[in-house]
């Protein structure tokens, strides 16, 4: 295995030291092959490193390679017109009820070809990429029917052979109601959604499960009918919850043990007593609350009042969330949530990889994965700072850039 030392860097390790960013200056990192072996101050890198020929970083920021854990890169056509709409008034409830919205977007995705959704997908995969992406959460959820539900897992699976990214992926079977099964949401998760997470899980498709926990989706006692299911399988949960209304999903997520409940904007003190019970993610995608104009914040205080891990993701999505963007994520985070600039790399990091289960990555110490992402900056808070300035010098991912 190949070893490498880089040297003078300010190690953004995200490590729980006490210390604020667990911020290393004038710091060597050595790597061995796609692990992290050493990381520390420059001065006292051990002398057995000493041969190798130090790579100068230049006094650069090192993060860990950022982690994107909630996304539906992979979809058919685009919501444009959905866009206008909403310009002109519509909510995005009316619109999904006038038979837009999410189901426009299965149409679209059933009717594309794999090839079509893998080059459609790897547009915003590659973006995400450009601003140091190493690992990437991709759901299914516009197929809503056997074939195409697979068809989308498959694509996620071919994205990470066709670019250097780790991805999970995560059936979402109970996204929406399928227009065929219009009004019959408990016959569709009977004849379609379980048996196809069944067949997909037995495919080697699926590492987690969620659901869209709304009135326009499913309700509490459906999700729990899909969180039965999946425990039978073995695979984790994780919930999109309170995102428009509070109908208790993060409570009934965390209650199985979910590793995430996902967007919380309408959720409560109850939600979140139960969320902290059960060591539940709070993921908060602030794209989805930018794109509906949300005004209701989620509650970021009681979170961390009751010491709720944070996780931040884009939601890249055809509707609510059109962003492709983990920068501007975090902007968005710090600007409309107020989180802090550490709260917010934390969130697309460390607390990320919480939300997917990870252990291997996520925070820079000896004998994590070597993910990592060097900036052309000087302090953490920059990466959350500016807006639409792309501040990546380089990514490596397993320990090769
Ligand atoms: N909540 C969301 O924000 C996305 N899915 C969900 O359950 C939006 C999906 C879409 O509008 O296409
Ligand atoms: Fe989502």
């Amino acid at each position: 295995m190949s070893r490498r030392l880089l040297t003078n860097a300010s190690i953004v390790t995200l490590a729980e030291t006490g210390l604020p960013y667990g911020l290393i200056e004038d710091g060597a990192l050595v790597l061995d092959g796609d692990t992290i072996v050493w990381v520390g101050k420059a001065t006292e890198t051990p002398g057995e490193h000493s041969s190798l020929v130090a790579e100068d970083l230049g006094g650069r920021l090192i993060t860990p390679g950022l982690i994107d854990c909630h996304t539906h890169v992979v979809f058919g056509g685009n919501r444009a017109r959905e866009f206008e709409m909403r310009l002109q008034g519509a909510t995005y409830e009316e619109v999904a009820r006038a038979g837009g919205g999410i189901i426009s977007t299965v149409s679209a995705t059933r009717s594309a070809s794999e090839e079509e959704l893998l080059a459609s997908a790897l547009t915003r995969v590659d973006a995400l990429i450009a601003e140091g992406v190493t690992t990437l959460e991709i759901k299914s959820g516009y197929g809503l029917d056997h074939e195409t539900e697979l068809r989308m897992l498959r694509v996620a699976r071919k994205i990470a052979e066709a670019r250097p990214i780790h991805v999970l992926t995560t059936f979402l079977g109970a996204h929406a109601v399928p227009p065929e099964y219009k009004d019959r949401a408990d016959a569709y998760l009977d004849e379609v959604c379980l048996p196809t997470l069944a067949a997909a899980h037995k495919e080697g498709l699926v590492d987690a499960v969620d659901g869209f926990c709304e009135r326009i989706a499913f309700s509490p006692d459906q999700m729990a009918r899909v969180f039965d299911k999946a425990s039978d399988l073995g695979l984790p949960i994780k919930l999109h919850a309170e995102q428009l209304s509070n109908l208790g999903g993060a409570a009934l997520a965390a209650s199985r043990k979910a590793l995430s409940a996902d967007h919380l904007e309408y959720l409560d003190e109850t939600g979140v007593k139960a969320m902290a019970e059960h060591g539940t993610v709070a993921v908060l995608l602030p794209g989805a609350f930018y794109t509906l104009r949300e005004t209701q914040y989620p509650p970021l205080d009681l979170l961390r009042q009751h010491k709720v891990p944070i996780a931040l993701a884009t939601d890249c999505n055809p509707g609510s969330s059109p962003l492709a963007s983990l920068l501007l994520t975090m902007n968005m985070g710090c600007t409309l949530f107020r989180m802090t600039p550490e709260e917010a790399l934390a969130g697309v990091t460390r607390e990320a990889a919480r939300a997917l289960g990870l252990t291997n990555v996520g925070t820079i110490e000896a004998g994590k994965r070597a993910d990592l992402a060097v900036w052309n900056v000087s302090h953490p808070a920059e990466l959350s700072y500016r807006i639409g300035f792309n501040v990546l010098e380089t990514r490596i991912f397993g320990g090769s850039r």
